[in-house]
């Protein structure tokens, strides 16, 4: 879909591809039934530099937009709901971080932090598998009704894939992934929080986590009827974002209707204008992306509307031995299997979406161009950010007060489907909201 005109692009025309269709019944907007942010990070945390968490290594079954369900194993928090993918787990950089595992699968698992030294209680290497003699060592698993003790210090900050170290063609395949957040000490100039050194600070409530990931539903359903599985027949029907397919993607995090899959996509930022900053981000900081692909196929993605900065692969950023800044504008980027990305974006006023500054606007495109499904629209009718216009009869939108909608997608495209339907699968929306007081009368864009 990077063939869209760059300007229509910019204008907010999401999904702007009238023939491409897809289930849509969700609204954006609908608040979360619990507590918490409606989009963005979902952390969980601990308090003290000693945080400690407790997860469950379980199964149950997830949804899928299209109406299938998919038996599933993942690491959920211990004695609560399960979950899938496992919690977000955040700490801050010089942590000393417990894990405890407990498996309530028929087989044995375990937990690898990949990229991360760590010992067990009893100070074996967590991961024998790179510190030790490979077979040597089974300490690190914990077997059906076990538990297992990990310990390591956070002592670099980034963005880390936690996943099964224990028959991982199987296992990762069945959902045993999760994302490690390690935070630096915030910048102490601006108070605005950092995803790695100088340079790299974000808006906090624009931080997001996406992760990635695919299904084979063969292989889950012989793991549920304990039919053998060749895991060299690998074929992924379901492509995922954060445990989720569009446009589940996008409903809030904790939406009743997706009692097991916890953690939304959607990427809701503000407009930014670097000469009329907005009092909530008067330091025009970005929106900070967190990619994990806990997969084993490559996905290439990108956000529509703007280029993201890269600054660091696999919890490194991205300087050279000098320390000079590496990272980097890119249209779309390869997520490799196992890696991690971290990404900085923003969304430019570069021109003048409100109007009073800008009074010529651009030609509104064909509704044919802007439908989702049937007459089903995230265009506010206007082409003014912040404002709303007329939309021809019977037509429905989502739009809520002239917000922008674009698509941030993998770019092969037919990850982007449920079970070979398209539209679905590994996509999300973006959605721009304008500056405060640069909407229309009587709207209403806070969340
Ligand atoms: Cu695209």
């Amino acid at each position: 879909m990077h063939t869209l005109n760059q300007k229509i692009n910019r204008r907010g025309l999401a999904v702007a591809a009238g023939t491409l269709l897809c289930v849509m019944t969700l609204v954006p907007n609908i608040r979360a039934t619990a507590a918490g942010p409606t989009s963005g990070i979902v952390c969980s945390t601990s308090t003290g530099t000693t945080p400690s968490f407790s997860l469950t290594a379980g199964a149950d079954y997830i949804q899928m937009p299209d109406g299938n369900t998919m038996w599933t194993w993942s690491f959920g928090p211990t004695g609560g709901v399960f979950q899938f993918p496992g919690p977000v787990l955040c700490v801050n950089q010089g942590d000393t971080v417990t894990v405890v595992l407990n498996n309530k699968l028929p087989e044995a698992t375990s937990i690898m932090f990949q990229g991360i030294e760590g010992v067990l209680a009893n100070g074996v290497p967590v991961q024998p598998q790179f510190t030790g003699p490979k077979l040597t060592s089974l300490v690190n698993t914990a077997a059906p009704n076990g538990s297992v003790t990990y310990s390591f210090v956070a002592s670099e900050p980034g963005t880390f894939l936690y996943e099964s170290g224990t028959n991982v063609g199987k296992q990762v395949q069945m959902g045993l992934y999760g994302a490690l957040v390690v935070r630096p000490p915030a910048d102490v100039a601006t108070g605005l929080p950092r995803a790695y050194g100088p340079g790299t600070e974000y808006l906090p409530n624009t931080e997001f986590v996406l992760l990635l990931s695919e299904m084979d539903p063969n292989l889950h359903s012989a793991v549920e009827l304990n039919q053998p599985y060749d895991v060299t027949t690998l074929h992924p029907r379901y492509w995922l974002i954060n445990g989720r397919s569009f446009p589940d993607t996008i409903a809030p995090n904790n939406a009743a209707w997706l009692p097991h899959q916890p953690y939304g996509a959607l990427e809701h930022l503000t407009v930014q204008d670097l000469n009329t900053p907005d009092p909530n981000n008067p330091n025009n900081a970005p929106a900070l992306i967190r990619y994990l692909n806990a997969g084993s196929r490559n996905h290439p993605f990108h956000p529509h509307g703007e280029n993201g900065r890269l600054i660091a692969r696999d919890a490194t950023p991205l300087l050279d031995v000098g320390g000079n800044d590496l990272s980097y504008e890119t249209f779309s980027f390869n997520i490799g299997s196992g890696q991690t990305w971290d990404q900085t974006y923003h969304y430019d006023n570069q021109e003048h979406f409100d109007g009073a500054l800008n009074p010529v606007p651009v030609t509104i495109p064909q509704l044919m161009n802007l439908e989702f499904k049937g007459a089903a629209t995230y265009y506010s009718g206007s082409p003014y950010l912040g404002q709303k216009g007329q939309l021809p009869v019977a037509v429905t939108s989502f739009n809520q007060c002239g917000e922008y909608y674009m698509v941030a997608h993998s770019h092969a495209l037919y990850e982007v489907a449920n079970y070979d339907a398209g539209f679905g699968g590994m996509l999300t929306l973006e959605r721009i909201d304008p500056i405060a007081g640069h909407q229309a009368p009587g709207t209403n864009c806070t969340p």
